[in-house]
Formats: structure tokens, sequence, C-alpha cells
């Protein structure tokens, strides 16, 4: 036997940590961090370590699959399927027009760098708006938000070089993400402990004392939901004691008395009640971030699925904006932005422009942004009759059944649509609805570029893979999959190198060529310079343009009035069906798990050991009132569902939350197996309440729930009451 050493980075989640893999003939023996790595620095997650059990999990799906007409499934081939896939779909394009061609790219396709470029081509070539992702049932105020404010060309300040970082809902020890500005998941215990060490302050706002709020000089432990209303406290302060820049405001923002006045309401004392925390910590946090004199606000998904996401947002993009937390004329740019055409980056402000003016959606006078349709109303896309309805679905590396907000909407929805196709290489909870489910190639098998942390990398640093294993079996890299069917559809895929080649196939790096065309460094020198940092290469910001007189508006009329209302909610769970505090006292919060990735995880033996459930964590006082202990299942009832949890205590939980991760369970509507596959708390959300005016978000965190009792604890029975 011979085993052969290869290098590669990780793509079971966005970070792309780079890796060793050990491959024998073509089983993977090994994997490992790769020490000598300038940025990484060795640093794995146990999720990417599990590369040798899934490139062998017996469940893997290896030829496609096709439904029968009893709902069951039989193997086909790929060229059948894409031959039948394509017929239908010529059948529902002749029939509705192409709007009924839908697409969703999740998470799993999100890993591939090159299936969201094919899959938003697919439907320019086909004229169909329908394009979906996970990013609108995630954190998509932070692509419209900064349309509203004006956009700093240069950018606000990097986390390499700051002096206070404020993070609002996010914990990169676990999620590996952090937002621009923050810290990243590259390598994040030992940065974290260095930047403590050479002086830096954290404040962390979040209602679980979570790993990164183990570092914090201040967390604000605040209420679920209360984060437009904590950071209009700050800006309170901030302006009282007049500590924002003022210079760079005289220059560049054009309202700050209007905010001013919006913000007066905000006095500490109203705050801190409001949010459960103390005045003083409040004013402290204001002062401590205002001293700066570097270093920026940041939110994570937390405050975004809460509710008034854009207004969040908005309102911490002014506080980065009149404390002049921006790139001013020599700074550097901390990542490369390698992999997209180079854009000018100047000390100048971009004029604000309104940030959704795309294809109207039939709901709620939704429009696209950035180019996508909202996620949150493509189930009823699906079940509401009249022009323009979606009936065919392309499912690419997403879970919609336990991952899209109201699972019974759209669980009727995936059963209603006349086409359901599912590229995966399991068998999911929403691939068992599908018509056909194609398997894809996983990522060893593929090429790739970091696309993601390539604007988010804390250096200028490149990488890029080749394949390191072939395909296993009749599987198909995402691109593929659309590459086949618009083949035999007869539809161009303009990428923005140019149109794909439809004579003969092409190959993954082909692809990655077409997509990333232009790039400010050329691919194939991306390609020779795997795992570099490259500070010569850092952006360096140029002076304004002197006849610039674009400016800031960090108070337009509809946020500020947006901000009025919140004054008169009693609490944030108002937005939802006017629950009274009192029916609904709790409310569900989300976070991330270490062993899992959204639905993927439990599968693997080795992330099953940590555990099979998603437990529902709440503060060991409030699992006592309840009178049951650890591992007994609670119904957690919200305005218009139910799920089931598994009661754990943890002291970093605040009172009053139950802290629970999402994308767990399965197809069914009720949880009897919540111990061995977790419950969905999608299951919780509504799509038509709460929901944000411009991205059409719904509420998935801070959901007001009530709880009750179903099943004592293994072992207590008898001592509970019924
Ligand atoms: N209540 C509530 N709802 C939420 C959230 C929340 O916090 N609370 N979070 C939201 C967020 S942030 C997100 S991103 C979404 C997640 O929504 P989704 O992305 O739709 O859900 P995932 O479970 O990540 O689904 C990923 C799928 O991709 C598959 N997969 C893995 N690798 C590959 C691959 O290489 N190729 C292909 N084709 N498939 C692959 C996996 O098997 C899995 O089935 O959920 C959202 N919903
Ligand atoms: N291990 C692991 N890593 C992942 C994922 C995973 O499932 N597992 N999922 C990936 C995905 S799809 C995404 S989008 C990223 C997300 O990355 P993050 O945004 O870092 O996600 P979380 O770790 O859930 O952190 C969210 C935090 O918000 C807090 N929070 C909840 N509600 C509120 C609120 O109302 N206000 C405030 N201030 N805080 C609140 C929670 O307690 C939690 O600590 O992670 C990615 N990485
Ligand atoms: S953090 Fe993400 S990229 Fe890094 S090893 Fe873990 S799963 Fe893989
Ligand atoms: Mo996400």
């Amino acid at each position: 036997m011979t085993v052969t050493t290869h290098h590669t980075f990780c793509r079971i989640c966005h970070a792309s940590c780079p890796m060793e893999v050990d491959v024998d003939g073509t089983r993977v023996v090994a994997v490992r961090g790769v020490m000598d790595d300038p940025l990484f620095e060795g640093y794995t997650c146990i999720k990417g370590r599990q590369y040798p059990d899934q490139m062998a999990s017996p469940d893997r799906l290896l030829r496609p699959l096709r439904r029968r007409p009893d709902g069951t499934f039989e193997e086909t081939t790929s060229a059948e399927a894409f031959d039948e896939i394509a017929a239908e779909l010529r059948r529902i394009i002749d029939t509705y027009g192409p709007r009924a061609v839908a697409s969703y790219t999740g998470t799993g396709g999100y890993q591939n760098s090159v299936a969201v470029p094919m899959a938003r081509a697919f439907h320019q070539g086909l004229d169909s708006p329908s394009f979906y992702t996970s990013v609108t049932i995630d954190q998509p105020a932070k692509s419209t938000a900064p349309f509203r404010v004006g956009i700093w060309e240069a950018g606000y300040h990097n986390f390499s070089d700051a002096d206070v970082s404020l993070a609002i809902g996010y914990n990169p020890m676990v999620s590996s993400y952090g937002p621009v500005g923050g810290l990243q998941g590259t390598n994040p215990f030992v940065v974290m402990r260095r930047k403590k060490a050479e002086g830096m302050k954290l404040i962390v706002v979040d209602p679980r004392r979570t790993e990164l709020a183990s570092f914090a000089d201040i967390h604000l432990q605040i209420r679920p939901g209360e984060d437009p209303t904590l950071l209009a406290g700050l800006l309170h302060v901030i302006l009282r004691e007049d500590l924002h820049d003022h210079e760079f405001c005289e220059q560049w923002v054009a309202d700050l008395d209007e905010l001013r006045a919006a913000v007066e309401p905000y006095d500490p004392a109203y705050v801190a009640e409001r949010c459960d925390i103390a005045a003083a910590d409040l004013e402290a946090a204001a002062r401590m971030f205002a001293a700066g004199p570097r270093g920026t606000a940041g939110t994570g998904t937390g405050p975004n699925m809460a509710p008034h996401p854009s207004l969040t947002e908005h309102l911490t993009i002014v506080l980065n904006t009149i404390c002049g937390r921006v790139n001013r004329e020599g700074d550097r740019l901390e990542s490369g932005w390698f992999l997209y055409p180079e854009t000018p980056k100047r000390a100048q402000v971009i004029a604000p422009r309104p940030p959704a003016t795309g294809a109207p959606s039939r709901l709620r006078g939704l429009r696209a942004y950035r180019g996508e349709m909202p996620t949150t109303a493509l189930a009823e896309e699906i079940l509401t009759p009249g022009e323009g309805r979606v009936r065919a679905l392309i499912v690419s590396g997403g879970n919609p059944v336990v991952a899209w907000p109201d699972q019974a909407l759209t669980l009727r929805a995936m059963q209603d649509l006349e086409l359901l196709v599912v590229i995966d290489h399991r068998m999911s909870a929403t691939a068992e609805h599908a018509h056909y489910v194609v398997p894809c190639t996983l990522s060893l098998e593929r090429a790739d570029v970091p696309h993601l942390m390539d604007r988010w990398f804390r250096a200028p640093y490149t990488n890029y893979t080749e394949a390191v294993l072939p395909k296993a079996g009749d599987v198909s890299n995402e691109w593929e999959v659309f590459w086949e069917l618009a083949r035999r559809l007869g539809s161009p895929i303009p990428l923005p190198g140019g149109e794909v080649p439809m004579d003969a196939k092409p190959s993954d790096d082909d692809i990655i060529d077409l997509a990333y065309a232009g790039s400010r460094m050329p691919l194939d020198e991306v390609r020779a310079k795997q795992r570099q940092v490259h500070p010569e290469l850092a952006m360096v910001v140029q002076p304004a343009d002197p006849e610039c007189t674009a400016r800031f508006t960090v108070a337009p009329a509809d946020l500020m009035a947006e901000l009025a209302e919140v004054r008169t909610e009693r609490t944030g769970a108002d937005v939802l069906l006017g629950s009274a505090d009192g029916e609904y006292p709790f409310r569900l919060v989300s976070r991330r798990l270490k062993y899992a990735l959204n639905s993927l995880g439990p599968e693997y033996p080795k992330l099953a050991e940590k555990g099979t459930t998603n437990s529902a964590y709440m503060h060991p006082d409030d699992v006592a009132e309840l009178g049951i202990t650890d591992g007994a299942i609670i119904e957690i009832r919200s305005p218009r569902a139910a799920l089931w949890g598994v009661v754990e205590s943890a002291p970093d939980v605040r009172r009053g939350v139950i802290s629970m991760a999402h994308s767990w369970g399965g197809s069914s509507l009720t949880d009897e197996k919540v111990r061995d596959i977790g419950a969905p708390t999608n299951r919780l959300s509504v799509t038509d309440e709460g929901y944000d005016p411009v991205t059409g978000m719904v509420v998935q965190s801070a959901i007001p729930v009530r709880v009750s009792v179903v099943e004592p604890a293994p072992g207590e029975r008898e001592e509970v009451p019924a």
C-alpha cells in the first residue's frame, strides 16, 4: 500500500482551513491541519476532521435516484436522470413560463466556489428571476443596509489592528464566522488570545455567555431581540457625551442632528431596563467603544434573525460611521480580494440608494436584491396560484424542510411541486420529497478557490485546491448539473468570462476560470500561490476624488420611524402576533454547535458521539423551576406551532431563554424521535408577520415561546407529577 499526501483546504464550512490529506488508493486515511500555514497555523475543527468518515460513509448516495409512483426510489443513471429532468423543465417552461423554474442553493452548495455562479447564470440563460440562496434566510440585511446609509468605498477598520471590537450576536469559536472587521474563524482562539495580550478591548452582546464572551471585557447579556434598543442606547451615550468623530461627521455625514433626535428617547435608564442589563455597563461599553481609536462593531446571525434586522444592521453601521471607523487614505485593506475584479478603494462615500430594486416577488411587496429573490417567500411562491407560480425547484446543497421558516408550510410546498430535484450526497429530509435526487461530488473530488474567505481573510492570503480524489460513483459537481440541464434545454450559461461552451464538457478549472474571470490576481497565479500571504499586494486606500459630494444618510426617515416604533413596543416580541409577554415568557434563540453544520453532522460516528439531538439549553434555575432535570423533554410552543426539546442545563444561558440549534429533525411535524434526530426550530417561524419590509427576513431567533413538560428525564418518572 502506498499512501500519498495531498494539500487541500476543507470545504465542510466556509472557513477554508488548509489540510493535508493522506490517501491510500482512493481511500482517505488521515487528515490534519497544516502547521506551517501562515494564517491558520495548523487550525482545523472536529467537523473537518471527519473527512475519512464522510468519504467512506455507507449512507453516501453514489447513483441518482428517481421516485416511483408509489413513493419509493429506484436507482438510475445521471444521463437518464438529466434527460428526464430536462424534459420536465421544458414542459414546465412551455406551460407556465421560465419564472416557474426556481433553484435554491444552500450551505452545502455555497462551499463549492462555482455552484452559486453557475446557478445564477443558469437562471440568466433561462430568463427566470427565480434564483434563491440561503443568504436571504441568513443575514440578508448585511447586503442591503449599507446601500441605505451609503458605502465607504475603502471599507471599515480591520480586525488585525483593532483597539476595540464590539461583537453583537456571533460566536466564531464555534461558528468560524465573524463579520468583516470582526474575529474570523481562521485560528480564532489563538488570534483572540494574541489580540487580548496586545490590549484589545472586547465587548460582546449576547444572551448567552458564549465562548467568545468568555474573552470579553464587557459582556452585555441582553434579553434577546433588544439589539435595536441597545444600539440606540450606545449612540445616545456617545452623542450625549460628544464622543463621536466630529471632523469625520462634519465632512461626511449629512444628517447627524436627525440621528441625535431619534436616539434621544433611548437614555441609559430606559435601555438598561428594557435589555435587562446594568445602565453603568451600557455607559462603560459606549465609552470603551468610542475610545477606540481603531476597531468596529459587527453583527452575526443572532440579531439578524431577531426582530428589526435592517434597523439593527443600520444602527451598527451608523455606530461605526459616527465614530469614524473607516479606512483612510494610505490604510491597507486586510483581505486580498484577489478573486474578484479590482474596484477603486478611495477614502470617500458612495451615495446612498434604495437597496431592493430587483424583480418583484408575488408576496408582501418584496423584491429581489443583489440578484436574488427572498427565500422567506419561496414556499408561498410555490403554493400561491396565479401567473408566475413556481412549479419546479432545484435544491443545490440545501435542506428546506428543516431550514426554511414555517416547516408545515415548507412541507406543503415541497409536496405541491411538479418537479423537485435535490442535489445532495445523502438522503436529507428534503431529498425524501424529491422526484430526483442527484448525488453530488464531495469537496475532495473537486477543484476550488476560497471564494467567501477571499473577502474575509485577515490578511491578503491565497489558496487553491485541485481535486484530491476521483469521483466515487455516478456523482456530479453542482456546476455539471446546471450545465447538463442547460445543454438539453438549449439555454446558454453566461458567466462573467463568457458563455460556458456546450459542445464538449468543460473541467472544474475551466468553470472556475469563467466564473472568476477578471480577478484581481489572475487565476493561474492563484493556483501557483497556495497558502501564501502577500503583504506587498494589500490594497492601499487612495485619496478621495475632490469632486465627491456624496454623504452618509445616518437617519433615513423610514428607519428612524421604525426606531420610534420600537420605543412603543413592550418588547421585541410584539412584532409576532402581538404576543403578550405573560403568555409567551421565554425567548428561543439560535446558536451553532461545534459538532454539526446546520443539518449535517450526526450521520458521522464521531460527531454523533457528541450528541444526537439539538438540546434545549436553559438556565439551571429555569430548569429547576419546571421541576425537571437534564434529559427531560419539554414542549416549546410559539404563537403558531410547537416542537419538543431535550432539556440541558446551561449556566451560560440567561434566564428566560432557550438556546437551541436549527436544522435538526426530519420531515415529521411531531417529535417523538427528538432524542435521536432532534427537532427543527424553523417550525416556529412564520413568514407573514414580523418580517423585515426590505429583505423579507423573518424572525428566526428571539422567538416568543412558552414551555411545558412533556416527559420527565429517564429515571425521574416517578418523582415528577404528570
Ligand atoms: N430557526 C432558524 N432557522 C434557520 C437558521 C437559524 O439559526 N434558526 N439559520 C439559517 C441559516 S444561517 C442557514 S444558512 C440556513 C441553512 O439552510 P440550508 O443550507 O438549506 O440547510 P443545510 O442543513 O445547511 O443544508 C445543506 C445540505 O447540503 C448538503 N451538502 C453538504 N455538502 C454538500 C456538497 O458538497 N454538495 C451538495 N450539493 N450538498 C452538500 C448537506 O447534506 C445538507 O443536506 O438555515 C436557516 N434557518
Ligand atoms: N459549528 C458550526 N459552524 C457553523 C454552522 C453550524 O451549524 N455549526 N453554521 C454556519 C452558518 S450557516 C452560519 S450563517 C454561521 C453563523 O455564525 P454565527 O452568527 O457566529 O452563529 P452562532 O454561533 O449561532 O452565533 C449567534 C449568536 O447570537 C446569539 N443570539 C441569538 N439571538 C440573539 C439576539 O436576539 N441578540 C443578540 N445580540 N444575540 C443573539 C446566540 O446566543 C449566538 O451566540 O455559522 C456557520 N458555521
Ligand atoms: S472550521 Fe470549517 S473549514 Fe475549518 S475544519 Fe472546521 S469545518 Fe472545515
Ligand atoms: Mo447560514
